[in-house]
């Protein structure tokens, strides 16, 4: 079973696939795209072109319509021809299972969306047993619904030609028992050992977090490849891994980090993305517990990314399906030296758009509406990192008065053990 874990080859080619909707210009699905592209990067896979389509909606049975999957299929085979294969086809949404059976059967390459792509890069990451259980978890959560389909279709045959009646399994049961029927049994078994493995895990992190004593407890959240790692690493002086790709941190770091005299736990974790599948969230419960438990939230955003403000919104929903929306948190803008911007000529009638606002001004702009809720840093280049730690040690030390007003050796005897 282990073997689907880690199923994309290296270096091969990718086809990206995506929707212009009423709800998704072409601009924003463009950007989806360059995030797809990433991704598929990140997996391995070197992206060889787009392919996208205007519709209402996702068609029921091919995602995209029948002519845009001919031209699909058409540049597939005319690179084969030229000996150029396509190893790969991805939709930058979650297919259903009808829809993966009837486009692999029309292209006839892998075909991968979303989900699985991430599901992929996750089993790759995947270091620690926990991480690693978890990922396989959410693998088969996505497997088995489409298993389920293949399954549900065989076994209305063998429903009837059987006994009659019932809902079909009857023909199927014992000897007639077909190989996915045993596959889907065999998953089902492993999904509950997983689970096992996964309450075992939980309760000793529980019982770990419980011994930590008081103190209080600040947690990174933020998108992706935002500098999540790279500030504890600054902050803690610690060694998470941190790199240009998406997903660097699978698993919850935790370290301690002193200000001053003033000690508190800071923990990086798993980043977020648009569109994440909920299973994934689902199975990452456990490493997101730091998130829930925090006594206070450092959102980190990315300001040099073209779409940073989308990204906060995702990242904030993402929190409040967490039941941690009304936590108090701190806005960490990074990468202010990264940040660009044209500046228009003063005769430039065209409107003013994102692209023309210095960072003076987004800072002024975003100073006024949050005030000491946001700073603008750069982990990178340690530009205002004093700045960040005089902001974290007043709001930590507020927070550990009011959480425990009797513990106040901290502050005039506390020494670095
Ligand atoms: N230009 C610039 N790049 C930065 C800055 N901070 C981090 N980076 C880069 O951004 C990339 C991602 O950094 P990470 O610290 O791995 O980001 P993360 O949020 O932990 O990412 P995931 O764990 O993958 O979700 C790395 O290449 C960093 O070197 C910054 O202030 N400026
Ligand atoms: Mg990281």
């Amino acid at each position: 079973m282990k073997e689907f874990i880690r199923s994309e080859a290296q270096t091969e080619t990718a086809v990206l696939v995506a929707l212009i909707t009423r709800t998704q210009d072409e601009r924003k699905t463009n950007e989806y795209l360059d995030e797809l592209a990433f991704l598929a990067e990140t997996a391995g896979a070197r992206t060889v072109k787009r392919f996208t389509q205007r519709l209402d909606q996702p068609l029921v049975a091919t995602y995209v319509g029948k002519g845009k999957l001919d031209e699909i299929r058409r540049y597939i085979e005319e690179e084969e021809e030229a000996d150029r294969e396509v190893g790969m086809v991805i939709f930058d949404d979650e297919l259903s299972a009808k829809q993966l059976r009837n486009i692999e059967r029309e292209l006839k390459v892998k075909i991968l969306d979303r989900t699985s792509l991430i599901l992929d890069i996750f089993a790759m990451r995947a270091q620690t047993a926990n991480a690693k259980t978890q990922v396989e978890l959410a693998q088969y959560k996505y497997m088995l619904p489409r298993l389920q389909r293949l399954w549900t279709h065989l076994e209305r045959q063998g429903g009837g030609a059987g006994a009659g009646g019932g809902k079909g399994s009857v023909g199927l049961r014992g000897p007639g028992e077909t190989q996915l029927e045993m596959d889907r049994r065999i998953i089902l078994n492993r999904m509950a050992l997983l689970k096992q493995r996964l309450a075992d895990i939980d309760r000793q992190k529980a019982t770990q977090r419980k011994n930590r004593g008081r103190l209080i407890r600040v947690a990174l959240v933020g998108y992706t490849n935002v500098g999540k790692s790279t500030l504890i690493n600054l902050l803690a002086k610690s060694d998470v891994f941190a790199e240009n790709k998406l997903f660097a941190t699978l698993d919850t770091t935790v370290r301690k980090v002193i200000i001053g005299n003033l000690p508190f736990l800071l923990s990086d974790t798993v980043g977020f993305i648009r569109k994440i599948p909920t299973d994934l969230v689902d199975s990452f419960k456990s490493t997101l517990d730091e998130v829930r438990e925090a006594d206070l939230l450092l959102h980190v955003v990315d300001l040099s990314h073209p779409d940073f403000e989308e990204q906060i919104d995702v990242v904030n929903r993402t929190l409040a399906d967490l039941g941690c929306a009304e936590k108090p948190v701190i806005i960490v803008f990074n990468k202010i030296d990264a940040y660009t911007w044209t500046e228009k000529a003063e005769d430039d009638l065209t409107p003013t758009t994102k692209e023309n606002i210095s960072l003076e001004e987004l800072q002024r702009t975003w100073m006024a509406k949050m005030g000491d809720g946001c700073i603008f840093i750069s982990a990178r280049q340690r530009e205002n990192i004093e700045a960040l730690k005089d902001l974290l040690y007043r709001r930590v030390r507020e927070l550990h008065v009011q959480k425990y007003p009797y513990n106040d050796f901290l502050f005039d005897t506390y020494e670095e053990a």
